[in-house]
Order: C-alpha cells, then sequence, then structure tokens
C-alpha cells in the first residue's frame, strides 16, 4: 500500500470508530504479552489522538498489566501514567487492541471471554493479518513498519499536531520497531520528520530506548549459540535452537553470528514459542515470507502464527520440536 492510498482507508477507518466513541466511555487498551515500546507508544499515542480528538471524554485502561524493562523505562522518561489491570472489567467498554490482532494470546484460559472480546475489538496493527480472526473493524496495514506509524497517520489525517509526551511516545515505536530506521521506510522517515519537536533531538529518544542486556538476555543468546544446528539449502544457512527464555533475542544473535534464518525454541511449563528471524539479504534473494511459514506450523504446535517478513513468531501448546522441523522442510520447500 502507497502513502497516497492510504489516505481514504484512513478517514472511513476514523469515521467509524468516531461514530462507535460517540456512545464509548470506557476503553481497554489491549496488546500483546510484555508490551514493547511500539505496543506502550501506540496505546499512548492514541491516548494522545482521543484526547485531543474528543476532550477528556474517556476512561482508559490497558491490559495485559507485563510491560517489558524497556517500555517501563520509555513510560517513566514520558512521565505518563497508564492504568494496567489484572482482571477484564464485567462493565460494558470498548476493546481496542494494538500492535496485535489476537486477543487470545493475553486471555488465556477463558476461550468464551476471549472469544467474545475478540468480536468486539477495533484492531489497529501492522502485523500480517490472520484472516481466521473476526473482529468489529480495523486498520491493518502491514507495509507499516510500527502500529506508532499508522498512529502517526491518524494525527495527520484529522490534522492534529502530536504534543508532548504523545509524539515522543510515537517516536519511541517508530524507532524502536524499525531498529533505529535500519528498516525504515520513505513513510517511516516521514513520520519520524513529522514528529520531532523543537525542544527535543532524536538522540533524546535513542537514549530513552538505550537498552543494555541484562546477564539472563546474554546468557541465554550464548546458549541459544552452543546449542546450534545448522541445515544448509545451498548458500543459504538456517540456524535453529532451543533456549528457555528471550527466544526472539537468541535468533538475533544467531543472525549477528552469521546465520540467514535464525528460529530459536522456547518450551516452558506447556508453553511452546518459536521465534524466527532472516536476513534482509536472504529476503530479497529468497521472497521468504517467516510469517507465512509460522502461520503454517501453528496446528503442529496447537495455537497461532504470525508477525512480518522478516521477524515472526508462533506460540502454542504442543510439540515444538516438531513444529521446528515442518518450518525448516517448509523453508525447504520454499527455497528449492
Ligand atoms: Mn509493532
Amino acid at each position: 500500500m502507497s502513502m497516497l492510498s492510504r489516505g481514504p482507508q484512513i478517514d472511513e477507518f476514523l469515521k467509524d470508530l468516531f461514530l462507535v466513541l460517540e456512545n464509548t466511555c470506557d476503553i481497554v487498551f489491549f496488546s500483546h504479552e510484555n508490551m514493547d515500546p511500539d505496543a506502550i507508544g501506540s496505546i499512548i499515542g492514541m491516548i494522545g489522538f482521543l484526547e485531543a480528538s474528543f476532550a477528556s471524554k474517556f476512561n482508559y485502561l490497558v491490559f495485559p498489566p507485563r510491560i517489558s524493562k524497556l517500555s517501563r523505562k520509555v513510560i517513566d522518561a514520558l512521565q505518563f501514567n497508564i492504568s494496567t489491570i489484572e482482571t477484564i472489567p464485567s462493565t460494558d467498554f470498548l476493546p481496542i487492541l494494538v500492535d496485535s490482532q489476537n486477543i487470545s494470546n493475553v486471555i488465556k484460559n477463558d476461550e468464551i471471554l476471549s472469544k467474545s472480546l475478540q468480536e468486539r475489538s477495533i484492531i489497529i496493527d501492522h502485523h500480517f493479518a490472520e484472516s481466521s480472526l473476526t473482529y468489529r473493524f480495523g486498520y491493518i496495514d502491514s507495509t507499516s513498519q510500527s502500529a506508532c506509524e499508522i498512529i502517526q497517520s491518524f494525527f495527520q489525517a484529522r490534522a492534529i499536531e502530536p504534543v508532548e509526551p504523545f509524539n515522543r511516545a510515537l517516536l519511541a515505536g517508530i524507532l524502536y520497531d524499525s531498529g533505529f530506521l535500519k528498516y525504515a521506510q520513505n513513510s517511516t522517515v516521514h513520520a519520524v520528520d513529522q514528529l520531532l519537536g523543537t525542544d527535543f533531538t532524536l538522540n533524546d529518544i535513542r537514549q530513552m530506548l538505550n537498552d543494555s542486556m541484562d546477564l539472563s538476555e546474554r546468557i541465554a543468546r550464548l546458549k541459544a549459540g552452543i546449542r546450534c544446528n545448522l541445515t544448509k539449502i545451498g548458500e543459504t544457512v538456517i540456524a535453529t535452537s532451543e533456549v528457555s527464555t528471550f527466544e526472539a533475542s537468541a535468533c538475533r544473535g544467531l543472525i549477528g553470528l552469521g546465520a540467514d534464518i535464525a528460529m530459536v525454541l522456547a518450551q516452558n511449563k506447556g508453553e511452546v514459542r518459536i521465534s524466527a528471524r532472516q536476513t534482509d539479504d536472504c529476503h530479497v534473494q529468497h521472497g521468504l515470507n517467516l510469517a507465512v511459514i509460522m502461520q503454517a506450523i501453528a496446528p503442529v504446535i496447537g495455537g497461532s502464527g504470525g508477525g512480518h517478513e522478516l521477524a515472526a513468531a508462533a506460540n502454542g501448546t504442543k510439540d515444538g520440536a516438531e513444529g521446528l522441523k515442518k518450518a525448516i522442510k517448509l523453508i525447504e520447500q520454499e527455497l528449492g
């Protein structure tokens, strides 16, 4: 989707959203587990957008309560208070799902609640559309580098200037999800330009997002290296490994070591997570979409999968090793 074609769809989405909001008091923002700066930036950015549009009409709650260490740092730096909740209110509220499409990833052990929330949800996301999910309506643009970039375009569509701290929150999410613009597209840089204020610099945001790895994450990466298995398909090297946690970071570590594709399994207390990454070069050369691969192995591990072409993941409750095997097989078929 190009920048130009985004306009009408955004206008239509915002028109529908504002209609629903006329009869809304309470909003609960949902996102993925261990919310990252893009999820947190999206929630704070959306609050800023709604505040500017409706003048303090709503109460905002956030679920799940689990936020990544780096996101906590961002919230503290912004001095913005978000009200996280441990349980879902029984009262009437509007569920808005950001940086995620599947509410069952955070509402576990309650299929009925998860299903009813999913059906009522409004989704704002930049992952590949999960076709099996039903929801009220949404704005999903998988060409967008971050959910924060989408929300920045809402401000632009309504000619609202994002003020402090909303501009910094959105910038944090955009910079985080684009690897500090390493994976930026033209629209990413354009969004950053629109958000830069006069009283802070890009370096301030960089410092806010400065995340030194703690010991357990570094050890997980090193263990992934020790336990790593290699599959060679022509000139392409797939590295697979297993850790107990930090599987996404372990993938990035294996890519840093020289793998073209890395997939790392984490299996814990009946929970199975597989993270997958590939280099930009590998993607350009083979046109491989890891989100599709992760979606395809979801039935094997009894869960769901998705993400982006370069970075994707699958979660489930069943045989993780089989899931990895299947993923390697599918990649072999794609590349063969
Ligand atoms: Mn994101």
